[in-house]
């Protein structure tokens, strides 16, 4: 199988090979052919007696693991916990906000502020917190509290649910007993009752999974929110992408992981430390660029490049130009040390509960979070000093990409042609058809699949038949280096409705051209703010989500985290494409559920199709079953 069609990727792969470092393709080839008992969902471990193993076809062996979980039992549960690990990930990002706004909100957090003040009242508004007065810090330390207690068992539904959702959503979780007690008690349930001897009824476990997955779409909603409100709402901003971003005369820095609160600091900070960095021998200072979704944070709030994404994560140490990779959390491969000690890059570690043998650890901590940033930019710079010229080799591929699509920018640009009625050009053009319907690309980069394939070939098509799309995480970080969050990418493969009203709106937004064809709205965990258009467009029309032609896509997913995703987006309605097979085949009734049944109860569903050009058929015509269910 080919490894990637990204350019860059492809040389440094080349590169790799002809240097003997191993990457995450060659380890994957290596398992070759994976576990199939693992790859079916057959397998539980869930305790010691295990590993139980079902035959996955019911022919003459165990059918039954030792308890006497069965097949459907033995899946579900395991579909259950990578949810729960989803939620756990993204719901540890959002209490990591949360705390860091209480420190603001009592002085301890001296590097942070209210960047957005017009988010900030909004959202107070929207959670029932008034302001009667009180100081901004005042107000922070309610909010956080308010939102701390999103986590633990409470009575009412969480805030950041009932607040966001359509009435009519809001019903049916109730109907179905879908509303999460809290945060982190919706993983501890799930953890619970998935465990020997406690929930041994498949459909009993998959609505706690897809409870859970709710949970997982509050915390997200509130993370968001949080970012938004200490770092700035994203805005339109032109920035590049691919590992050609790199400068063989700077000082190259990527900030790598998940959460904005080390990396704002850090792109802070490397303003103030050029001068250290020219006087090091980089005359082009410092250059910050970034992978995986702390990347798309700061490209989307600051412009930073995006260099690479979680799959090719170790080609950027490759490029032998990086002279440290600063990570905080989450799909940071452990391999990153060993790939770097063929180099002089310095792995940097940041978090407690993240570090990685071989690797550098500068604890991060808010109260010193300049000084922290400093600490880890010196050591870059030393780093720097180390770099080998003759091992440079920066592929030449730079594209540029418009990011910031965020849901209030997507509001502003329709408040040009419309001032009274924002979502009414949105809505028009989706009525008379020059917009077939909305899809939101979502999710990973998965070593299963060749790099990028299925999301440009998706993307492509669906353009192709007039569908405005959306992208958030990895998406946007694919598209980004394939050129396709450009105005020239809308006028070379958009629909002839799409391009006009991409051209319209782009005109109106002073563009001179299009819109991109792609919407980059954030990163993985700002996937809520599709959501909340969607929301948006639903109360507009007085009708749920479900019945909305809105789709969601995670063609290459790989993470736990893109697991919750789509279940929430199935929940919230949405029917949402998976391309690579989850581990739930070994469960005909698991499957049934996930693809058939969850349709008649919430109006999403899993549709599961590799090849893309069979998959944006698929969509195309949910999109129109839809559609005719309006009557447009
Ligand atoms: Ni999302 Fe962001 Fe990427 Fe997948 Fe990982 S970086 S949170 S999980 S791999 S899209
Ligand atoms: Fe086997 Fe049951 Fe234990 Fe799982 S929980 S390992 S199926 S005995």
């Amino acid at each position: 199988m080919e490894r990637s069609i990204s350019p860059d990727s492809i040389l440094l792969l080349k590169t790799a090979q002809a240097t003997g470092v191993t990457t995450a393709w060659d380890r994957y080839e290596a398992q070759l052919p994976q576990c199939g008992f693992g790859e079916t969902g057959l397998c539980c471990r869930h305790c010691l007696q295990g590993p139980c193993r079902i035959d996955p076809f019911g022919v003459s062996g165990p059918k039954y693991g030792i308890c006497g979980a069965s097949a459907d039992v033995i899946v579900a549960r395991g579909l259950a916990r990578s949810i729960a690990g989803g939620t756990a990930s993204h719901s540890a990002h959002a209490k990591h906000l949360v705390h860091t706004m209480l420190k603001f909100s009592r002085g301890e957090a001296p590097d942070y502020s209210i960047k957005d003040k017009d988010k900030f009242y909004a959202v107070l508004q929207r959670v029932g917190i008034t302001r009667d007065g009180k100081s901004e810090e005042e107000l922070a330390g309610e909010l956080a509290q308010l939102a701390l207690d999103e986590f633990s068992e409470r009575e009412d539904p969480p805030v950041w649910l009932k607040t966001t959702i359509t009435p009519a959503r809001m019903q049916k979780f109730e109907q179905f007993g879908l509303i999460p007690s809290g945060l982190d008690s919706a993983v501890a349930e799930v953890m619970h009752r998935t465990t020997n001897g406690v929930d041994a009824d498949a459909v009993n476990i998959l609505l706690g999974a897809i409870k859970c997955a709710v949970g997982d779409y509050t915390g997200m909603y509130l993370a968001t929110d949080l970012s938004d409100i200490l770092f700035g709402t994203p805005a339109p901003v032109m920035a590049r992408a691919n590992l050609g971003t790199l400068k063989e005369n700077a000082v190259n820095i990527a900030v790598h992981g998940h959460n904005p609160v080390l990396s704002e600091v850090i792109v802070a900070q490397a303003e103030l430390m050029r001068e250290e960095a020219i006087a090091a021998g980089a005359p082009a200072g410092i250059n910050l660029v970034g992978i995986c979704c702390t990347g798309l944070e700061v490209m989307m709030r600051h412009g930073i490049p995006t260099a690479t994404n979680s799959l090719s994560q170790e080609l950027a140490i490759l490029t032998g130009a990086l002279d440290a990779a600063v990570v905080d959390y989450q799909c940071i491969m452990p391999s990153l040390p060993t790939v770097a000690s063929h180099y002089h890059t310095a792995i940097i570690t940041t978090m407690s509960i993240a570090k990685i043998t071989g690797a550098h650890h500068i604890e991060f901590d808010e109260k010193h979070a300049g000084q922290k940033a400093q600490e880890i930019i010196r050591l870059a710079i030393e780093a720097f000093k180390k770099r080998d010229p003759a091992k440079v080799n920066i592929p030449p591929v730079v594209n540029d990409a418009w990011a910031g699509m965020s849901a209030e920018t997507i509001v502003k640009v329709l408040a040009l042609v419309d001032p009274q009625d924002p979502l009414k050009p949105l809505v028009d053009n989706i009525v008379n058809g020059n917009i077939l319907g909305v899809c939101l690309f979502a999710g990973c980069n998965d070593v299963k699949i060749t790099q990028d394939k299925t999301f440009v070939e998706l993307v492509k098509a669906l353009a192709a038949e007039n569908v405005l799309i959306l992208c958030t995480g990895c998406a946007s970080g694919s598209f980004a280096r394939h050129g396709l969050l450009t105005p020239a990418a809308t006028e070379k493969y958009a629909g002839p409705g799409l391009k006009a009203v991409l051209t319209a709106l782009g005109q109106a937004a002073g563009l001179g051209g299009p819109l991109p064809l792609a919407l980059h709205t954030g990163s993985c965990v700002d996937n809520t703010r599709a959501a909340s258009i969607a929301t948006a467009i639903a109360n507009k029309l007085g009708v749920d989500v479900s019945a909305l032609p809105v789709v969601a896509t995670a063609p290459e997913a790989a993470m736990e985290k893109a697991v919750s995703i789509g279940t929430w987006a199935v929940a919230m309605g949405l029917p949402t494409h998976v391309g690579v097979v989850p581990p739930v085949t070994g469960s005909p009734l698991v499957v049934q559920v996930l693809t058939q049944t969850a349709k008649d109860l919430l109006g999403g569903y899993f549709i599961v199709e590799p090849d893309p050009k069979a998959a944006a058929a698929k969509l195309v015509a949910v999109l129109k079953e839809r559609r005719a269910g309006l009557g447009i």
